[in-house]
């Protein structure tokens, strides 16, 4: 069966992905940091803004989520205070974004990503990465229209 996740290959299609430095690297001043890490990894923005959600957004978003007990807390935190939302474009984007991003926990995540480097807790971990082609589909659309996607 076709393994429906982008990148194992390498050189293969351009992705697109979701991007979102969280509330704790806004609040944090890390935005410029990460968007530098970003580009220097060629990933390419193609849409970015920053939003500040609140909580019946955040709970839309995440709503995979719902069911989880770090739920309440997770859509509370991303609603808190602004976040950077962008979407990325590049060579197997999803897979190489979260590679960079690191591990959920940073304590696991490897040296020299992003949340290695600034996540102070495993909820507040900087940055946000779509997992599959679906859900970059779903969480691209959740945030902006074909208006906002430069080609
Ligand atoms: P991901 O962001 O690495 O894809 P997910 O499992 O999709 O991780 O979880 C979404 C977000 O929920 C995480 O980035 C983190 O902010 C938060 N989270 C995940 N697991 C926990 C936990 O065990 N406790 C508290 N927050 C968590
Ligand atoms: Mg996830």
């Amino acid at each position: 069966m076709a393994d429906r996740r982008l990148g194992h290959k390498k050189g293969c299609i351009m992705g697109k992905t979701l991007s979102i430095i969280k509330p704790d690297g806004v609040a944090r001043q890390l935005t410029g940091e990460i968007i530098a890490r970003l580009e220097k990894n060629d990933l390419k923005i193609i849409a970015m803004k920053m939003i500040h959600m609140n909580l019946a957004q955040a709970e839309g978003f995440y709503s995979v989520h719902k069911e989880r007990p770090f739920f309440k807390s997770l859509t509370e935190f991303m609603s808190s205070g602004p976040a950077v939302v962008m979407v990325l474009t590049g060579e197997n984007a999803i897979v190489r974004y979260r590679e960079l991003m690191g591990a959920t926990n940073y304590k696991e995540a490897k040296e020299g990503t992003i949340r290695k480097d600034f996540a102070t807790d495993i909820e507040k971990n900087v940055v946000h990465g779509s997992d599959a082609v679906e859900t970059a589909n779903f969480e691209i659309n959740y945030f902006f229209n074909s208006f906002e996607i430069v080609a």
